[in-house]
């Protein structure tokens, strides 16, 4: 057998067994979720057909031409029975594109469909990522995304300008592109749609920044309206959900799933970040909202939710997990999260047990003394049931 044919056939063997493997959910470690065994999507997820040229006569080792890098930071949505992610797929380029996979049961078996997505183009456009699904009321599904261009008058060879891309589909397989979402409160990432009109508005989850990296005056998640979606432009952007000193967002934060409809409120999982010695760390955490005036924080549990553990502490951006995606399904709450901006993993719980986190767990007390006396409390109300 020619090298080409021994590599292809082991190649192959090796793909087909490693995308469908089975995945083993883990004993919750704390009660409120619980995680799995293997991430959900990786790099060696794209299919062979992405990364190898198949003709003997122009690839006689068998190798691979275009690698793939990571796999992250995927938007999420139940569609026809499956559980689908608009994966962040990164080429060995650095360039991001969008793919789509697809997974019977939410946990294992995903599987890229054969083509990347084909987000249609708008010039000047260097880089595309993370994107958000929101299925809107108005009866389409819109996708917002990172859309990344070089800051052209500045000197500096990393200059990048971030705003939000949209594009919205009715069957996720035709995407149709809408300008640029204008915000006036400086450059955009981590852009969500609300799902519903408010006050008959599209209202968006905005995270201003003043510079690409940087949030500087940004003062965290931001809420603002809409009146044309085919002319998306901001209005005034309210503070939701601020960066606080000394808390896990003091970086930066920003929103991450849609926010997941429940009878208590909109309950949110975005990210907040924090700065370290030794760079940059970005936890999950969760928020509340009112069904009837999305406005307003109704719940603010203390601390994070998700924190980089294990194997995910490592990867391209170490300590870093992030969400852009969630399923509600059932009763469960299928939450997709990256680590390290390198690969995907779900971590699941009842509504129950996020409703229940949400609206019992203590507020964040802001100062050491505060956290002091919260615990106490809690110590104190535990002995006294000996
Ligand atoms: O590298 C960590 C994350 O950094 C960015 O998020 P933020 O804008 O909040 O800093 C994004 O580029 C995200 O994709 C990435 O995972």
């Amino acid at each position: 057998m020619s090298i080409f044919e021994t590599e292809k056939k082991q190649r192959e063997a090796d793909f087909a067994a490693f995308i469908t493997r089975k995945n083993v959910r883990l004993p919750s470690k704390n009660g409120r979720y619980s995680r799995y065994q293997y991430p959900v999507l990786t790099a060696d997820h794209a299919p062979l057909e992405w990364r190898y040229d198949f003709s003997p006569e122009d690839n006689p080792f068998f190798m691979e031409r275009l690698g793939v890098n990571a796999a992250f930071n995927a938007g999420a949505i139940l569609w026809q029975g499956k559980f689908l992610l608009v994966v962040r797929v990164e080429g060995e380029d650095r360039k991001s594109f969008f793919a789509i996979a697809e997974s019977p049961n939410g946990v294992d078996n995903f599987r890229f469909r054969d083509y990347p997505m084909d987000l249609p183009d708008i010039p000047g456009e260097t880089n595309v990522y993370d994107m958000r699904l929101t299925a809107h009321e108005d009866g389409w599904i819109y996708g917002l995304f990172c859309s990344e261009s070089k800051d052209t008058a500045s000197k500096e060879i990393s200059a990048a300008c971030a705003a939000c891309g949209i594009v919205r589909t009715h069957d996720l397989k035709t995407w149709e592109r809408l300008p640029n979402l204008i915000s006036h409160s400086g450059q955009q990432r981590n852009v969500v749609l609300h799902p519903e009109f408010v006050g008959g508005k599209y209202a968006f989850y905005t995270r201003p920044q003043d510079g690409f990296i940087d949030t500087g005056s940004g003062g965290g998640v931001c809420f603002g309206y809409c009146d044309d979606i085919l002319h998306p432009e901001l209005g005034t952007e309210k503070l939701l959900s601020p960066r606080r000193y000394h808390t896990i967002t003091e970086a930066k934060n920003g929103a991450g799933a849609p926010p997941i409809r429940t009878p208590k409120g909109w309950i949110h999982i975005a990210h907040g970040v924090r700065n370290t010695a030794a760079g940059l760390r970005y936890v999950i955490y969760v928020f509340a909202t009112s069904l009837t005036n999305p406005e307003k924080v109704i719940a603010e549990p203390g601390g994070y939710y998700i924190a980089p553990e294990g194997e995910e502490r490592v990867g391209d951006v170490s300590n870093v997990v992030f969400t852009n995606g969630a399923i509600l399904h059932e009763g469960i709450v299928y939450i997709y999260y990256a680590s390290s901006d390198t690969r995907t993993h779900v971590a699941t719980c009842t509504l129950e047990q996020l409703i229940d986190y949400t609206f019992n767990t203590p507020p964040d007390g802001l100062r050491s003394y505060e956290s002091v006396q919260t615990r106490k409390s809690l110590i104190t109300k535990n002995l006294t049931r000996r």
